[in-house]
């Protein structure tokens, strides 16, 4: 029987000797690496989402659960590629040209990759044409850009615009977050959603890809 509620809660505080340590036992004990993700890493991490959506939790525990359900996530993945296990989809993020602000986009990065997605962070201060050659490389089911000045979230609509020269704009779902960013911005630079915070972008990234 794996202890999977002691591996949610270990994930919720953040214990970073238990989650490894109940990965292993539940590896050891034949459980699919699959299973485990499911229902032990990633139904952790969905807790931690809902909690910080909710303000029951912030942002530096949300930041340990995320480094804590790495440990877990090692051990895991091996298994996990061997077996031909597809996570939920693709979502390529980064923060948009002129702007080095990262926090708020790890955690969103933190909490869709906890929450089964293959994230890939491009990091911080990205040229359109540099999202738009991920698009082109990587095809994710999502592209997700985050702003925290006023001066650089234009940049977003930039960023839409050169996908849709290249023909690249029909092929992924775009949202975008960031403290001055809301949904009538979201609207008027055609993104296909905003989210105010962490645990929404990753019910946004549901919903879109859902439908
Ligand atoms: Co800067 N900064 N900063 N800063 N900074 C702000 C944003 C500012 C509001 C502070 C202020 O004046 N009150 C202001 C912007 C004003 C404006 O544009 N109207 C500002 C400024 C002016 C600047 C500089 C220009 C300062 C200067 O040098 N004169 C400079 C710009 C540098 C640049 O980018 N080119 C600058 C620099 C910096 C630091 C480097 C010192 C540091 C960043 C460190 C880092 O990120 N590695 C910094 C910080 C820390 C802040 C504040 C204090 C905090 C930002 C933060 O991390 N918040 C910020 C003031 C504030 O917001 N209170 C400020 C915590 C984080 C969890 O929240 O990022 O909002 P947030 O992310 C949330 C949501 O927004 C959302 O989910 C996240 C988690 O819930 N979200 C998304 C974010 N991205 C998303 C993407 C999504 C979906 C949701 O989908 C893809």
């Amino acid at each position: 029987m794996v202890a999977y509620d002691a591996l949610k809660e270990a994930i919720i505080i953040g214990d970073e000797e238990k989650v490894p340590s109940l990965v292993q036992k539940a590896l050891d004990e034949g459980v699919d690496a699959p299973d485990i993700l499911n229902n032990g890493l990633i139904a952790g991490m969905e807790i931690v989402g809902r909690r910080f959506k909710a303000g029951e939790m912030f942002l530096p525990e949300v930041l340990f659960s995320a480094s804590v359900m790495h440990k877990g996530l090692d051990l895991v993945n091996p298994l996990l590629a061997k077996s031909g296990h597809k996570g939920l989809g693709t979502i390529v993020i980064g923060t948009v040209e002129g702007d080095i602000h990262d926090i708020g986009k790890k955690i969103v990065g933190f909490l869709l990759e906890g929450t089964g997605y293959n994230v890939i962070d491009l990091g911080v201060d990205v040229k359109a044409d540099s999202f738009a050659q991920a698009v082109a490389k990587h095809n994710p089911d999502v592209l997700g850009m985050s702003a925290l000045l006023t001066t650089t979230m234009p940049r977003m609509g930039t960023t839409i615009e050169l996908l849709k020269e290249k023909g690249l704009r029909e092929k992924v779902k775009i949202i975008i977050g960031g403290a001055p960013i809301n949904d009538q911005f979201a609207s008027s630079i055609g993104a296909d959603g905003y989210a105010l915070e962490a645990g929404s972008a990753v019910d946004l990234v549901k919903k879109l890809l859902a439908g």
